[in-house]
């Protein structure tokens, strides 16, 4: 269904506006120091904005020292984390993007090396540390650490991380918050069922399995304020031949979640099963959040797999999506979104940083 919005037309979203619909996606950089950003997650994050951008999500941020996929990983779990975030995200504003930050928890893929430094989890005496999940269920032969199975107190303490992770996230100015629920991570290990094997009220059934997130969803919103947005990245699939998380159950979700108070669902797939085929080719996740706008009525950010400015237009102009998220594209080029300007005649919806005019 075709509509007026294109590209770079800005999206509204409560009382934050992007001045197109470009994201840069969360991407893990696995360079923090105890958590704490660095001049790395300044000029990463930073350029991305100078780059035009509407949007800059930071990488998937741990809301506890145990929820970190890597040493390496971004941490939001202390006060002291504030202030490096802080800057950069008035750079970010500086230069007309809004900063989001992508909050998570990594479950039973925690503890695993840097990606450059191998494929593993790390061993406690090698600078690993005990996993939890909600089932004790290891992940694959590479990350084969076997989890706790966490306890109605490791729920609530972690649903607590969440919250206090929020108000920080506020105070470092952030104006979109994302709750990563996707990649085979903790939330994901919850919805799942091919990672929860719960008997309590926290795992079987479809309700069951939900309650980790939606719980975490309220407990959110009440303290992320009423006039910024909150989403949600869901898998929105398995992608196992049977007995996984799917794109029904997804819908399913996504409805429950728009209830709570989200306004917008990112949608990813897999993460959750270490060996199945997944049909990776240009788009191949839009189909996803095409369905999951019209039948659960939501506003959707399409992700993997974006490259082209008028692939990116088109699933805009065709309502396929309300925003597409870029990740590997925008490694290679931080200007994507000038030069998707200048390939789908809109040069004049983007204003060059004055430093770059005469470049343009
Ligand atoms: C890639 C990935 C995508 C989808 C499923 C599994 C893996 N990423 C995901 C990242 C970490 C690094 C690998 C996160 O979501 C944090």
């Amino acid at each position: 269904m075709p509509n007026d919005s294109h590209l770079f037309t800005p999206l509204t979203v409560r009382s934050v506006t992007l001045r197109n619909r470009i994201g840069v996606s969360p991407m893990c950089q696995y360079c923090s120091e105890d958590g704490l950003a660095t001049d790395w997650h300044m000029v990463h994050l930073g350029s991305r904005a100078v780059g035009g951008a509407g949007l800059v999500i930071a990488e998937a941020t741990a809301v506890s020292p145990e929820g970190r996929i890597s040493p390496g990983d971004a941490g939001i779990w202390s006060d002291q984390h504030i202030q490096p975030l802080a800057r950069i995200n008035r750079f970010i504003k500086a230069h007309g993007a809004v900063p989001g930050i992508q909050i998570g928890h990594a479950g039973r893929k925690a503890s695993a090396a840097r990606p450059w430094e191998g494929q593993h989890h790390l061993r406690d005496d090698a600078g690993g540390w005990p996993t939890i999940a909600p089932s004790a269920i290891a992940f694959s032969e590479d990350l084969h650490k076997v989890p706790s199975a966490m306890t109605a107190t490791d729920i609530t303490r972690v649903q607590q991380n969440f919250v206090t992770a929020a108000e920080r996230a506020l105070a470092a100015g952030y104006q979109w918050l994302e709750l990563h629920a996707a990649h085979g991570y903790l939330i994901h290990e919850f919805l799942s069922p091919l990672s929860n094997h719960r008997t309590d009220e926290y795992g079987g059934d479809f309700e069951n399995r939900i309650r980790f997130l939606m719980e975490t969803t309220r407990a959110v919103r009440a303290v992320w304020p009423d006039h910024l947005p909150l989403t949600v990245r869901l898998s929105c699939t398995d992608w196992a031949p049977s007995g996984g998380w799917d794109a029904g159950q997804s819908v399913e979700v996504s409805r429950r979640l728009k209830a709570a108070g989200v306004d917008l669902i990112d949608c990813s797939s897999g993460g959750a099963a270490p060996h199945v085929k997944i049909p990776v080719e240009p788009g191949y996740q839009v189909p996803f959040a095409e369905r999951i706008r019209r039948e659960a009525g939501i506003a959707t950010a399409a992700v993997g797999m974006i490259t082209e400015p008028s692939q990116a237009d088109e699933i805009i102009r065709q309502s396929r999506a309300d925003l597409v998220l870029l990740a590997r594209e925008m490694l290679r080029n931080p200007y994507w979104p000038w030069r998707a300007a200048q390939a789908l005649h809109q040069a004049e919806s983007l204003e060059p940083p004055v430093q770059y005019v005469r470049a343009w």
